[in-house]
């Protein structure tokens, strides 16, 4: 039973801790599939450890070459991980402590155990996908499907997954970085007369009705970004998506491939110019836009961009920005511009035992900046009572993204 009435100050932390703690989730982007997805699903200390964080972060520190580090296998790969940066270094960055935190949840200690120590102990736990989401509170979360990648798509020939709990996304990604791949894809369903857009919009179409989408989604760099605005095969895809009422994910200012080498790890920053953000939302007023932006350099403008844009919503601390250093201060400006109307966090789990660290972290924080905005709001002789704290969390955590997205959770 929550408390209506006014909390003292003591009480305030002490509630906002609780309600923190059991507050479940929508997680609006991960990488993660259902297990019925074999080859897709991903668990395990294995996984956990040749998270491309972690790959990067071992070739940067070490003089292993990234040749040498590919040319191992998974298992191989993971125990290099673990000696390097786990027992000869202290693993203190957030992509290694998530390591620990994962670990320690599930009670397993790791001092000066190897790789395969630690891996037996995580095995013999045998927990499912369920245990995960229960032990993150992740009621639901957003998979990145890609309509372009055959096998990946396959998931959706099958119904024996649940598709409340694994919703679906439609990563464009691949219009851009492999079109006649799309084309050739898209040509397979349809009749030889149509036009590329006709041809693409059609394909969507029956990806769209197999699927069940809740969004679309691309990540772009501010070439990309400029060139879509003024673009027919984008404003063709932008009206299609405003028919289908379906929301379009802006992830802005990623540089692809900064250190080839790095393969899979060797993505960066680049430069992106938010004016372009803000002419996309005025030239395209009927459709809503989802925006994260990787560099904290943008941050401050895509913040006022979005109390200034009805139609541009925020998401998350994406990637580089998920440092609790970062996340501290930058939630704490949105929430001076705009107030709780934006969402938060997303996960970008890869592998389904990172929604535990990556939430447990997510939660700290916010924990610590509520109790101090709800501190202040009491000193201005505003109330705050559980069902207030209650109120607000939901909407943080679960219903903004639930009710912009217009889906029944
Ligand atoms: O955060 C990540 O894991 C990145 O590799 C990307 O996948 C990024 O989130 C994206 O969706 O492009
Ligand atoms: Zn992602």
């Amino acid at each position: 039973m929550r408390k209506e009435y006014e909390l003292k100050t003591k009480e305030i932390s002490i509630s906002i801790k609780k309600i923190i703690d059991e507050a479940t989730i929508f997680d609006l982007h991960t990488h993660l599939f259902p297990p019925e997805h074999k080859a897709y699903y991903l668990s395990g200390l294995t996984a956990i450890l040749n998270y491309h964080y972690l790959i990067a972060e071992l070739l940067s520190s070490t003089q292993i070459s990234a040749k040498d580090f590919y040319l191992l296998d998974d298992n191989q790969k993971a125990n290099l991980i673990w000696d390097e940066l786990f027992l000869k270094r202290t693993p203190m960055s957030e992509a290694c402590q998530g390591v620990l935190i994962i670990l320690s949840i599930f009670s397993i200690s790791t001092k000066g155990k190897t790789f395969n120590d630690v891996n037996k102990e995580l095995k013999q736990l045998n927990f499912s996908d369920q245990d995960i989401l229960n032990k993150s509170k992740v009621e639901s979360l957003v998979m990145t499907n890609n309509p372009f990648d055959d096998d990946e798509w396959s998931l959706f020939k099958n119904d024996n997954w649940n598709r409340k709990k694994y919703r679906s996304s439609l990563r464009l990604d691949s219009l851009i970085s492999e079109f006649d791949k799309c084309l050739s894809i898209a040509k397979k369903n349809l009749s030889d007369e149509q036009d590329e857009l006709e041809g693409i919009l059609d394909y969507l179409n029956i990806c769209y009705q197999k699927a069940n989408p809740v969004y679309a989604a691309i990540s772009l760099n501010g070439h990309q970004l400029e060139r879509f605005i003024n673009n027919k095969f984008w404003s063709g895809i932008l009206k299609w998506l405003e028919l289908k009422k379906l929301p379009l994910s802006l992830m802005l200012g990623v540089k692809r491939a900064v250190n080839k080498n790095f393969d899979q790890a060797g993505d960066g920053i680049g430069y992106v110019n938010l004016k372009n953000l803000s002419e996309l939302c005025v030239k395209f007023p009927n459709n809503k836009f989802l925006t994260t932006c990787l560099s904290l350099n943008d941050q401050h403008e895509l913040t006022v961009l979005s109390r200034k844009h009805p139609n541009l919503t925020i998401f998350g601390f994406w990637w580089f920005m998920n440092q609790p250093s970062i996340i501290e201060p930058v939630l704490k400006m949105r929430i001076d511009l705009l107030g709780l109307s934006f969402i938060p966090q997303h996960s970008d789990a890869r592998i389904t035992d990172q929604l535990i660290y990556k939430w447990f972290n997510f939660k700290s924080v916010l924990k610590k900046v509520m109790t101090e905005y709800y501190l202040k709001l009491q000193l201005n002789n505003f109330p705050i009572t559980e069902e207030i704290i209650y109120r607000d969390i939901t909407n943080l955590l679960k219903s903004n993204a639930v009710n912009f997205l217009n889906i029944e959770n």
